[in-house]
């Protein structure tokens, strides 16, 4: 095995190469032999300059996550990091790729920095539900000043090379290319030049943005943004301590609350969700010869809001889209949507003028299918109804070439049915978009009983780039997300028979982290989608109370925030939802018609009715192999159903709770609601039962 940490004199300086791949994450075996190099470079006498850089794609991209969840291992990060800034000979760190969390920490603890164009800067330890504990939280406010340093730890996002100089944390930026060559050209003139060791945290912080009321005005700046999350606001204490007491006492006190950090739920849950998002790409049994197939052009059948999301998700990632709909205004009213929203990304500054139009020059429209003779892909947005759908790919099938990958984006129907409608079934899966498709982050890719491993291959290549997770999923009524929504939109229905108001379940759904309570939710995806797919299902339970509320609105015409009033009442331009009286009393009327009995439901029986509904048919997904891990599940619904990260998904969720709790608790509602909807699990039954029952 190579060494993580290479030492080479070259001249006067002494090189330290930091090479752990793949991202050359601070591991243990890195943090020794970094150690070992400085000492070494301080001991010889003819160095005179020290010159840390990192083969490999990257600059340092934090301490090593998975080692977070191990007993800590001396020499720590905090302590190296200290003892290279007090180093008696300068110290200069040369970055490519990403400076992230401990790596920039790194960086920040090196005397001077340089870095390639490309090269981009961040802490994003927030994002793990952490904080930066090797000194950032202290160097950063001290280059950046207060508020930029707390904009970078806050968000999470990185900034780049410009802005990393303007900001002054960075010296010089290098532009030949070569970085080692121009960092040693650099480093030897700052050596002959006589520089000095120069440590960071020597320096005053640039005080002036931080008057008395500074700290309180950011806070409530960031209070939505960081509802529930614990990090952020210790983030806010570490700056506070900046700027008011000396540096090693502040240093301490980062270390305790990033210990508090580390220690807590939330930080296991996001650490959880780290690693679930890169192990969804990852598929067991895939055939490995499988190659990606090469896509280039891209069409979207049907050009309603999905189509036209789901194409302009694909111009964003540079694919060229044929836009394709039978109705001319249907195609022109896509078109239309989809240049308003490139108006608006412009106007909010996200992409420029020219960006914009390149996206529009890339976007084509057609009205035939002959149109699609050329596509590498074809996604499929048109009406959910398996009969529509059946037509279109038996269409497809004609007008397609061999060898173009054939999708349908429905969020229901059984894919097998409609790759049966083609004579090419292994080239058919379902590619489920979630609205709005060019923002929520989630792809489910089905996969058909026919779909072959290339195809599955090409969709997962394909949703890497446009910037999603895609997971992989199995073919059954609403695949994952949807089939697990059901039971949780159910609990929230029949709760509202039983006499809790719809903005009491929202308010307490929403406080417990998801983004969205469900009732608010339905009506802005529009009470009719549901319905319709309900009329479309064959197999829905004997039970007049099911769904029952949300029927009687679409009967009634209020289909939500589209129609000015669903579950809630709207005002013109006003997308607030206001408690509907009417609503209320039909409501009432309803149970009292069909004898639901009117009760107390805590705040606590709400949240354990919709998350354990979740939980249980989650663990049939996994039982049936619908899903492939349990960590995919959690993946999907924080990225499609507004799931709260910090909470790890339901099913990491469950396993915080124990298993054993989540049982009893199913098994307490089957004694009070009855064992139609409440029997738990099998999968549920015999973990929790087992002796050893902590996770999935
Ligand atoms: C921190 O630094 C705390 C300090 O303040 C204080 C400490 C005392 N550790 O994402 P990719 C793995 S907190 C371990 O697919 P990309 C990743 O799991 C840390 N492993 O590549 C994957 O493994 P596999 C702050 C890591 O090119 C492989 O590397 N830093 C780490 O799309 C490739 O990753 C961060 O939060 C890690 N730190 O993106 C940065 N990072 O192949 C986290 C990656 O087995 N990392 N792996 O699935 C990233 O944001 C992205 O990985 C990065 C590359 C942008 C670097």
């Amino acid at each position: 095995m190579h060494p993580p940490v290479r030492y080479q004199i070259v001249d006067n300086l002494a090189i330290v190469t930091i090479d752990n791949p793949p991202v050359n994450a601070l591991s243990h075996p890195v943090r020794e032999g970094l150690q070992t190099a400085i000492a070494r470079a301080v001991e010889e006498h003819d160095v005179s300059l020290i010159l840390l850089l990192c083969a490999g794609r990257t600059f340092v991209a934090g301490a090593d996550i998975r080692e977070f969840g191990q007993p800590p291992r001396k020499p720590h990060l905090p302590d190296l990091l200290n003892q290279i800034e007090a180093c008696s000979k300068p110290v200069v760190a040369a970055i490519h790729g990403t400076a992230l969390g401990g790596g920039l920490e790194t960086a920040m603890a090196c005397h001077y920095r340089c870095a390639v164009r490309e090269a981009r800067f961040g802490l994003p330890e927030v994002n793990l539900g952490l904080l930066p504990d090797a000194g950032g939280t202290q160097r950063l406010p001290r280059l950046t000043g207060v508020e930029a340093a707390l904009d970078m730890m806050i968000s999470g996002r990185p900034i780049g090379a410009g802005q990393a100089l303007e900001t002054g944390l960075i010296d010089k930026i290098l532009d030949s290319g070569d970085i080692r060559a121009e960092a040693i050209s650099w480093a030897q003139s700052l050596a002959a030049s006589g520089a000095r060791p120069r440590p960071v945290s020597a320096m005053d912080v640039p005080g002036e943005d931080c008057n008395a009321g500074f700290f309180a005005d950011y806070r409530n700046r960031i209070a939505r943004k960081t509802r529930g999350l614990l990090s952020p606001e210790l983030i806010v204490q570490c700056v506070e301590d900046a700027v008011s007491i000396p540096f090693d006492q502040a240093l301490a006190r980062e270390r305790s609350r990033f210990m508090e950090c580390k220690s807590s739920p939330q930080s296991a849950a996001l650490r959880h969700l780290f690693f679930a998002e890169r192990e969804a790409a990852k598929i067991p049994g895939l055939d490995p010869s499988a190659v990606p197939r090469q896509i280039a052009k891209i069409a979207v059948l049907g050009a309603g809001t999905m189509g036209s999301g789901i194409a302009l998700a694909c111009l964003e990632a540079g694919f060229d889209v044929q836009l394709l709909d039978s109705n001319e205004d249907a195609l022109s009213a896509g078109q239309e949507r989809i240049s308003s929203l490139l108006d608006k990304q412009v106007e909010k500054g996200r992409i420029t003028a020219n960006e914009a139009a390149d996206r529009a020059r890339r976007l084509r429209l057609a009205q035939a299918y002959e149109a699609l003779s050329d596509a590498d892909l074809v996604i499929e947005a048109v009406f959910e109804s398996m009969e529509v759908k059946r037509d279109v790919f038996a269409a497809l099938d004609q007008a397609c070439r061999q060898g173009a990958v054939l999708a349908t984006n429905t969020s229901t129907l059984d894919v097998d049915r409609i790759a049966q409608a083609t004579s090419r079934p292994r080239d058919v899966l379902g590619l489920h978009f979630f609205s709005p498709a060019n923002v929520m982050r989630l792809l489910e890719i089905v996969r058909g009983a026919q779909t072959s491993d290339e195809v599955i291959a090409t969709a997962m290549a394909f949703a890497r780039r446009l910037g999603k997770v895609g997971v992989l999923v199995g073919n059954c009524f609403g695949f994952v997300g949807n089939r697990m929504l059901y039971g949780y939109g159910r609990e929230s229905q029949m709760m509202l028979l039983e006499g809790v108001p719809p903005e009491r379940i929202d308010r307490v759904l929403a406080g417990w982290g998801m983004a969205m309570g469900p009732h608010a939710v339905g009506d802005l995806a529009g009470l009719d989608v549901g319905y319709k797919i309900r009329r479309e299902r064959t197999d829905l339970p004997d039970d007049p109370c099911f769904y029952r509320v949300a029927d009687m609105l679409v009967e009634r015409g209020r289909l939500g925030q589209k129609s000015g009033s669903g579950m809630y009442d709207y005002q013109p331009g006003d997308r607030a939802p206001r408690p509907s009286a009417m609503v209320a009393q039909m409501i009432r009327e309803e149970a009292d018609r069909l004898g639901v009995a009117q009760r107390e439901v805590s705040d606590q029986e709400i949240i354990k009715r919709c998350i354990f509904a979740l939980v249980n048919e989650g663990a049939r997904c996994l039982d049936e192999k619908i899903a492939l891990r349990a960590s995919d599940i959690d993946v999907i619904w924080v990225n499609g159903y507004g799931f709260p990260r910090f909470r790890g998904g339901p099913m990491f969720y469950a396993s915080q709770l124990g298993l054993r709790n989540v049982y009893d608790g199913i098994c307490r509602f089957r004694e009070t609601l009855g064992d139609r909807y409440w029997r738990p699990a099998p999968l549920l039954e015999k973990l929790a039962l087992a002796d050893d029952a902590d996770g999935w």
